[in-house]
């Protein structure tokens, strides 16, 4: 469906348009033939972002997208989500159906139109407007030509209608294939992603039910159902939340205590310069913590860069916040003022606007650049809030009190500080002594290594190729950023060292374009130890550098967990999986050898941390930390990018990894132990 201000053009192109001059070398010209579903299986990255599993479970939202537009419309309030067996997924809805008479011009159904041309969605629907839609907003056609097969199933009039295709083409014209109740109407799809376009197509339900809460909270009269039929262990969870943002709110702060116990929430409309209404919906809580955390979305898609809403409603708070506290002589004269950081310290929002014709902007294209947006959130939220603050009197107190203290820590803060001393360290270049620094400058080249140790960190100074990689090694656990303020952590000296060799600033300062290297690896050892340190530095990637892992540049080092040892040949595992597997192809290398010799099985072995097991003849040992490669096998193993894997961090649902991380780090012992009980897959003694 045309979304997110695309035009719809292609009103009379060709089904599954082929470019002129065949596969290879089209031109200029070629290009505006290139349309319809053969472009998209071409060039899939363009219309759903990648192929990795994040571009497959865009297939999914797409689908309920559409879904969420009938519930929008007012026509559909219930969401059916199925991982079938076969590893399809279908999508079920009780909305009006995707309608299925024969379009004049085109002489064919349009149920066959809106599944196959490209952005054909909305043309049969001019009566209400799309609001929801991915971020790539592309329609179910999209879907279809990169399904190995896609069936739909349209209820309505009576009749289920029924079309099935292959890679976006239809198989057969759309025929009846039964009767239904008068009253029934909805849209089924089910669809297997292809497997020559996606290498992994396997859904995680976990996944896909964060999306589904997610659009559960912004949209309450909907209920999105997902069930997993694909084992016999089956799984089925239900969203439907009548409180909506107000629920959202509480949902993510779960974990943290509230400074006030009532979520401020708010709720209005205004015209664009079109005359089309923008919708604006608001709310928000104080936790007794020191983060930020704004969740804002424009049309159900996360703005993780923010933009005008964002803007709109900061405004707003810091002015009727700070009015509030005059009127009530909460601020003393030549006191401590009140600034905007003040009013956010602690602050959890969630931020809803539905948008006619929305604008996106920034480096992910997720900032919203509407400037009339940011005057309506402004007037909708200024009021009301004022409203709520005067019936809420006591509760305001305790907000205003709230943000004094955070002024006062902020003064004091600087006060302590000697503030020349830290601009040295921090602003002028000075790098960090224990960084080993690469030699080229250009950093789209170049790496920083975070290390576990110093011990490690000399492995990996000697090891590395200093022209690109750098090697920062860390002493020890960093602070725990989730429990400290701002100033509190820049006091730690392992965090400032991380600070000043990205050379990006912090927070709300971090400049993205200032970053010293385009790939940080976060290189820790594969035990619990290990495991808590890499927590740590996402905690602080998370907090306070986010952008890091929105644009992609955060990874996370895969060492080997084994080196399997025959004679002079050297192999290593990185899992469990995979040492079986070079277990038994060099023991059946080895009986290839010596017919004589016994038949072995692979059977699975069990080896502790740092022990050495020898399985006939092959000695497998379990290295325990990175520190015990030398400079050459970590080199080989795991910093070549010739040979290494590395994890690209990335974040699937910014409001889930945000409650994660505050379960992980934070004050509360019972949901940590919960989650650890609920998520660990390996645990042998449970001494947390
Ligand atoms: C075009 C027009 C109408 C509905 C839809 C598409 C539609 C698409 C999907 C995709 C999944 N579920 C859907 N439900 C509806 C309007 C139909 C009318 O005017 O009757």
């Amino acid at each position: 469906m045309a979304r997110n201000g695309k035009s719809v053009k292609d009103e009379q192109e060709p089904k599954n348009g082929q470019p002129k001059n065949g596969a290879n070398g089209y031109t200029a010209e070629d290009i505006t033939v290139l349309k319809g579903l053969e472009a998209v299986r071409r060039r899939p990255a363009m219309y759903i972002g990648d192929i990795s599993a994040r571009g497959l479970h865009h297939l999914v939202y797409e689908v309920v997208d559409n879904s969420i537009d009938e519930a929008l419309a007012g026509y559909c309030d219930e969401i059916s989500v199925v991982l079938n067996p076969d590893g399809s997924v279908s999508v079920t809805d009780d909305g009006r159906g995707i309608p299925t008479d024969i379009h004049p011009q085109e002489k064919r159904s349009a149920l066959e139109i809106v599944m196959t041309v490209l952005h054909a969605g909305g043309k049969f629907d001019k009566n209400t407007y799309k609001v929801s839609g991915g971020l790539h907003g592309v329609g179910v056609s999209v879907v279809n030509a990169l399904s190995e097969w896609l069936e739909v199933e349209v209820t309505r009039d009576g009749k289920v209608f029924f079309q099935k295709y292959r890679k976006g083409d239809p198989v057969a014209p759309v025929k009846v294939a039964g009767k239904a109740p008068k009253d029934a109407t909805g849209t089924k799809i089910t669809f297997l992603p292809d497997g020559t376009i996606f290498k992994n197509r396997i859904f995680k339900f976990e996944t896909l039910a964060e999306r589904l809460r997610e659009l559960a909270f912004l949209n309450p009269a909907v209920t999105l159902t997902i069930q997993d039929v694909r084992t016999k262990s089956k799984q089925e969870e239900t969203f439907h939340f009548k409180g909506g943002l107000i629920e959202f709110v509480k949902y993510i702060d779960a974990t943290r205590p509230s400074v006030v116990k009532k979520v401020v929430y708010a709720k209005g409309e205004d015209k664009d310069e079109n005359g089309r209404a923008v919708e604006v919906e608001v709310a928000f809580q104080y936790n007794d913590q020191y983060n930020e955390n704004i969740f804002t979305y424009v049309n159900n898609i996360n703005t993780l860069e923010g933009g005008t809403h964002l803007v709109g409603f900061r405004t707003a708070l810091t002015r009727t916040l700070n009015n509030f506290a005059s009127k009530n002589n909460l601020v003393k004269e030549g006191g401590i003022q009140l600034t905007g950081d003040d009013f956010r310290e602690g602050l959890t929002a969630v931020i809803s606007v539905k948008v006619p014709e929305p604008q996106f902007e920034g480096q992910t294209k997720t900032k919203l650049g509407n400037s009339e947006v940011k005057s309506i959130v402004e007037s909708v939220v200024g009021p009301q809030l004022a409203d709520w603050l005067e019936q809420n009197s006591p509760d305001g107190k305790r907000i205003i009190d709230k943000c004094l203290r955070a002024a006062e820590a902020r003064e004091a803060a600087r006060k302590a500080r000697d503030i020349a001393r830290r601009k040295n360290a921090f602003d002028s270049g000075g790098l960090p002594g224990k960084l080993a620094d690469c030699s080229i400058e250009d950093p789209e080249h170049c790496e920083l290594y975070i290390v576990e140790g110093d011990s490690a960190g000399g492995s990996a100074k000697q090891g590395r190729d200093r022209r690109f990689q750098a090697i920062l090694p860390l002493k020890g656990k960093i602070l725990n950023v989730e429990k400290a303020r701002l100033h509190k952590m820049l006091e730690n000296e392992e965090i400032r060292a991380i600070f000043t060799a990205i050379g990006a600033g912090v927070g709300e300062d971090f400049n993205p374009a200032k970053v010293r290297y385009g790939k940080i690896i976060l290189m820790c050892d594969a035990d619990v130890d290990g495991s808590h340190i890499r927590t740590l530095l996402l905690t602080l990637f998370f907090r306070y550098m986010r952008q890091m892992i929105d644009l992609g540049h955060l990874y996370i080092a895969q060492p080997p967990l084994y080196k399997l040892k025959k004679g002079k040949q050297e192999t290593y595992a990185y899992d469990d999986g995979e040492r079986d597997e070079v277990l038994k192809r060099l023991k059946s290398e080895k009986k290839a050898k010596s017919a004589k010799e016994e038949e072995t099985e692979a059977t699975p072995v069990e080896v502790e941390e740092g022990a050495v097991v020898r399985e006939g003849g092959i000695v497998i040992s379990r290295f325990k930390g990175l520190g015990e490669m030398n400079p050459e096998q970590l080199w080989s193993t795991t910093m070549n990018p010739e040979t290494r894997t590395v994890l690209q961090v990335s974040i699937e649902n910014a409001a889930d990894a945000d409650r994660t991380f505050s379960i992980l780090m934070g004050d509360e012992v019972e949901p940590r132990r919960d989650f650890i009980e609920k998520n660990a897959k390996y645990v042998r003694n449970l001494d947390v």
